[in-house]
């Protein structure tokens, strides 16, 4: 894999290397570049070089198999670890191999992890709602036994922001005039993940996703909200709210500020109280697989 001026900026691949890649030959890859089913720059001599998130795509659009996932993930994958379905074994050998990347700090391995299910055709969702999920909360339980737990916490925060950078720059692009979902973690909840991935999973699903982050005041929020109009904003509320009285105020505020273009405000996050019977277009999920689920359906709705 090289880097290559003329192809923009990331890493790109020789039709030899992907088909390297995916077990196939050389001049195969140059006929799906020459059939127009791959997408390729050439370089001033005249060769093909495919852009590494094009090829990515490639193998996702196709469910073309990956033979050597290293190729594609410009890193060595732990052996149990293979560019495998989304089932339960290869959920339960890439939450072992990530547990163990964390756990060592061994940010490469946990990247190329991450980055190879993905390749395999995870959804963001499933990668966040599965071995990421699982992974995060036994690092939780370390810093019961161990002064290391609360170094360990911010390192494998880091780790997974890192990967999901990567992640989120193999995604298709939004097409122009796509929606915008727009959100943040409520004020006082200094947790990146879960807004992080609430934004990755709203631009899987085709939105133009603007992410305010941890520790977001409401009234930043709504100014934002002025600005962009998003069809969804979602709330992440990791740190229960002083109360479910105060929280619901919130959400009843972000409503109304999405409220004249039709808006739909979510919430969700281990730190949401039981609540009262919420606002019209407000609505509570518990999972990233519910998010894409709710997401899928706006997205319908609007290009009806
Ligand atoms: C990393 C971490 C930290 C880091 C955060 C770094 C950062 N900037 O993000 C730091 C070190 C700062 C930290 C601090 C503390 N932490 Co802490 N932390 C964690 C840890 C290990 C991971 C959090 C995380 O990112 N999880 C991954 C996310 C994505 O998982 P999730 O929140 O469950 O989200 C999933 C769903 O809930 C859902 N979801 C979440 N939000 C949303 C939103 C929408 C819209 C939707 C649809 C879905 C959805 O989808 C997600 C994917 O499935 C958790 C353990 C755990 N179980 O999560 C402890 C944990 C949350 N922390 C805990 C504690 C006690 C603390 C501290 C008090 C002490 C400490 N350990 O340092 C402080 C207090 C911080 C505060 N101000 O409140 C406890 C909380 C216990 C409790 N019941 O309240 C936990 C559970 C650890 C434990 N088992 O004891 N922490």
């Amino acid at each position: 894999m090289t880097l290559n001026s003329q192809s923009g900026p990331g890493p790109v691949l020789s039709p030899r290397e992907l088909g390297r890649a995916l077990g196939v030959s050389e001049s195969s890859v140059k006929r799906w570049v020459d059939d127009g089913a791959l997408a390729a720059v050439k370089t001033a001599g005249g060769h093909r070089r495919i852009a590494l998130a094009e090829a990515v795509r490639f193998v996702r659009r196709t469910g073309a198999a990956v033979r050597l996932p290293a190729a594609l993930v410009g890193a060595a994958l732990p052996a149990e670890v293979s560019v495998a379905p989304e089932d339960a074994v290869a959920a339960g050998a890439a939450t072992e191999a990530l547990w163990r990347a964390v756990h060592e700090d061994e940010p490469e391995a946990a990247r190329a992890i991450l980055l190879a299910l993905y390749v395999g055709g995870w959804t963001l969702a499933a990668l966040c709602d599965g071995p990421v999920r699982e992974v995060m909360t036994r690092v939780g339980e370390l810093w019961h036994h161990d002064d290391a737990g609360i170094f360990i916490e911010h390192r494998a925060t880091d780790m997974c922001v890192h990967a999901f950078a990567e992640l989120r720059a193999l995604l298709e692009p939004a097409p122009a005039g796509s929606p915008v979902a727009l959100g943040g973690a409520s004020p006082d909840d200094p947790y990146l993940l879960p807004s992080l991935m609430a934004s990755l999973v709203l631009a899987e699903a085709g939105f133009v996703d603007r992410n305010l982050g941890a520790s977001t005041p409401i009234a930043a929020l709504t100014h934002a909200a002025a600005r962009y109009r998003p069809r969804v904003l979602w709330l992440t509320c990791s740190v229960p709210p002083a109360s479910a009285r105060a929280l619901e105020a919130e959400l009843a505020s972000l409503a109304a500020a999405v409220a004249p273009w039709r808006g739909d405000v979510v919430v969700g996050g281990r730190g949401v109280p039981p609540l009262g019977p919420l606002p019209a277009r407000v609505h509570r999920l518990d999972s990233m697989g519910e998010l894409r689920a709710f997401a899928a359906g706006v997205r319908a709705s609007t290009s009806a």
